[in-house]
């Protein structure tokens, strides 16, 4: 039997397990990546490793989140990251280079290479065919320190581009219409893989697009194969040797199927509040646009501005809406102002901002009260724009530029008919990396400045007895890391401060949370389908472990936020039975007892003291995880304490 893509890349780096669907596999990660709002909590956690010179073959720390420096708190972690960086073998990309995953694929990734980044929208560098996986800080600490990352053997979707697009529609369109089949919880243990004839129509940076937003499904990663597009990207990065071909085998097993025809494909609108909330925006009603938002990790490549500034060219946007742009990387933004591609956004009414994640991670821009954004971004789960009563739409280039003109959401293909977009990808990337900063050759004279922001993180307690408590809050289905730690201007400044975000941890749920976990001096989180779906921010973990949560019972998780709860030593358990979930309710008292005990068994006995009744709860885990749990976390467990 051949193999795919996915199964090649992974048989290369495999170091424990078999590739069986479903088992647990050790990969050894070749390089990794950060950014400034996660990185500041790796860094620290890489440093109580001990260890002084990272292993991988390439690490690159960005700055890219935090970049609005209302205060000395940004500035402070930058310097950390930038110090600690040189000192232990690390790039540093400078504020102002871009968003790391554009950089990342422009740059740095490599064809059939692994790479673990804290940040979930690390598949990005799928696009030219390299394993992308997004992980918490702990676990590219360790794979920074040379120890593997751990997955579970996914199950690989074969997602088959029939035909070509049409103009006006996109590769937005085409994860758009994935995430209408598959739902935001549909991904999990899965690898998208594309084929198909489609794909060859399809530049690199029109691929990441894809994979970048993979990540809403759950997925454990996207990736397409790489061909001759590929090797054109590279060649255009000064970066040709960098390449290798990688194509799935023709009898390559895949363990489910998807058929996109492109020709067919129109162009689609993901509706407030979720990813996967899609429909044809020919289907909308005529509503109205207060801003127009175009960038972020999915839609700010050199390809899609140009396409942008093809349609703007001449125009004026309309009356009522604010456009704000902000290209992915220095590198796109240098050449669209070398072009002359920049003055023509800028004629037609666009605010450009720097190339950061800005608005996408609600940095600045914040849409009116009430007011209806639309956005080239991958994310609209309420309250993430900053403005807690906005209705974000997610979108493709096209239709946000030609939306920003008529001043409503617009389907692209009939306004677009007499115009020229068609943009060639360049024959060389203007190339200029004196934003990145190489490390020291021997780190040891470096020294690591700490601003007065950074505090200690909280190291979890080796499990005891029993765990017992209250029923703190309980939530239903898709709750985000965005509702249990959410990040916006105010807060992110705070990522290496936790007694500070304490403060805000499931306000977005319920204000009262903090303050009732901290007068029960801890307790339990009643959760319901894909608890913690969303970002792969740790915090969504090491908070809840400050306040005291010792366990979270759900119908469900999702893949990164329930690795990150173990590596801190707080115990995922899923409802066996989901009539449980409703039995339970706010402020009941439960015990779980002989935790070490019960930590071998795949099912757990939860009691319910208050209500005077049982559940069986399940812990479904690998050996290797019950004995992180039972290590007290990751830390302790790598460095056996
Ligand atoms: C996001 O898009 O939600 C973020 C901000 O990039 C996060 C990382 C973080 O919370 O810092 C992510 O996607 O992992
Ligand atoms: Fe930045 Fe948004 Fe991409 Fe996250 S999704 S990395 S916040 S641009």
């Amino acid at each position: 039997m051949g193999l795919t893509v996915t199964e090649k890349i992974l048989k290369e780096h495999l170091v424990s397990g078999k590739l069986v669907r479903g088992e647990e596999i050790g990969l050894r990660i070749e390089q990794t990546l950060t950014q400034d709002s996660t990185g500041t909590m790796a860094y620290l956690q890489f440093e109580a490793l001990g260890i002084d010179r990272v292993r991988t073959k390439r690490s690159v720390a960005y700055i890219d989140h935090n970049m609005l420096q209302t205060g000395p708190e940004n500035a402070d972690d930058h310097l950390y990251i930038q110090s600690v960086a040189k000192k232990h073998g690390i790039y540093f990309s400078k504020a102002g280079n871009g968003i790391c995953h554009q950089v990342h694929l422009e740059r740095f990734g490599v064809p059939g290479q692994t790479l673990l980044g804290s940040d979930s929208h690390t598949p990005t560098c799928g696009g030219l065919g390299m394993l992308g996986f997004g992980a918490g800080g702990l676990d590219v600490a360790v794979a920074m320190a040379g120890g593997e990352y751990y997955i579970t053997m996914p199950k690989i979707v074969r997602v088959e581009l029939r035909g070509k697009l049409k103009k006006g529609v996109s590769a937005k369109d085409i994860i758009l219409e994935v995430l209408r089949k598959y739902k935001v919880k549909g991904g999990l243990n899965k690898v998208f893989e594309y084929t198909g004839e489609g794909v060859k129509y399809l530049t690199v940076p029109e691929r990441a697009t894809i994979t970048n937003m993979g990540a809403e499904l759950g997925a454990t990663t996207s990736i397409f194969p790489s061909d001759e597009e590929t090797y054109k990207f590279l060649k255009a990065q000064g970066r040709k040797e960098d390449f290798v071909r990688i194509e799935a085998d023709e009898d390559a097993y895949y363990d489910e199927e998807i058929i996109i025809d492109l020709d067919k494909l129109e162009p689609l609108v993901a509706c407030p509040h979720s990813p996967d909330n899609v429909v044809a925006v020919s289907s909308l009603d005529r509503i109205k646009v207060n801003q127009v938002a175009i960038g972020s990790c999915t839609n700010s490549s050199y390809m899609d501005l140009m396409k942008v500034a093809n349609i703007l060219e001449g125009r004026t946007i309309a009356e009522d809406v604010s456009l704000v742009i902000s290209p992915g990387s220095k590198q796109v933004l240098s050449m669209l102002a070398a072009n002359g591609a920049l003055a023509k956004l800028i004629a037609a009414g666009a605010r450009i901002l720097e190339s950061a994640c800005g608005p996408c991670i609600g940095m600045g821009q914040s849409p009116n009260t009430g007011g209806v954004s639309l956005r080239t971004f991958n994310r609209n789960f309420k309250g993430r724009s900053g403005t807690p009563s906005a209705n974000v739409y997610l979108a493709s280039p096209e239709v946000a530029a030609v939306s920003a003109l008529t001043g409503y959401i617009t389907d692209p293909v009939e306004y677009l008919k007499d115009v020229d977009i068609r943009v060639e990808m360049p024959d060389r990337f203007l190339i200029n990396d004196n934003l990145i900063i190489k490390p020291a050759e021997d780190g040891e004279e470096v020294e690591v400045i700490r601003g007065p922001n950074i505090k200690p993180f909280p190291r979890p307690k080796a499990i005891g007895e029993d765990i017992q408590g209250k029923v703190l809050i309980k939530v239903g289905d898709d709750i985000t890391t965005d509702h249990i730690m959410p990040s916006n201007a105010k807060l992110l400044p705070y990522r290496s401060n936790i007694p500070y975000l304490s403060d805000y941890c499931l306000v977005p749920c319920d204000p009262e949370f903090p303050n009732r976990a901290r007068k029960q001096g801890g307790g339990l989180i009643i959760g319901g389908h894909n608890y913690g779906q969303g970002s792969s921010r740790e915090h969504a973990a090491l908070v809840p472990l400050y306040l005291g949560i010792k366990a979270v019972l759900a119908k469900s998780f999702a893949r990164i936020h329930k690795q990150n709860l173990i590596n801190n030593g707080i115990l995922p358990l899923t409802f066996s039975k989901e009539e449980d979930y409703d039995r339970i309710d706010p402020y009941d008292e439960l015990i779980i007892e002989n935790v070490l005990t019960q930590l071998d068994k795949d099912t757990i006995m939860v009691k319910n003291i208050t209500k005077n009744e049982d559940y069986t709860l399940l812990l479904d885990i690998t050996e290797r995880q019950r004995n992180i749990l039972k290590s007290g976390g990751l830390l302790n467990y790598v460095k056996g304490e």
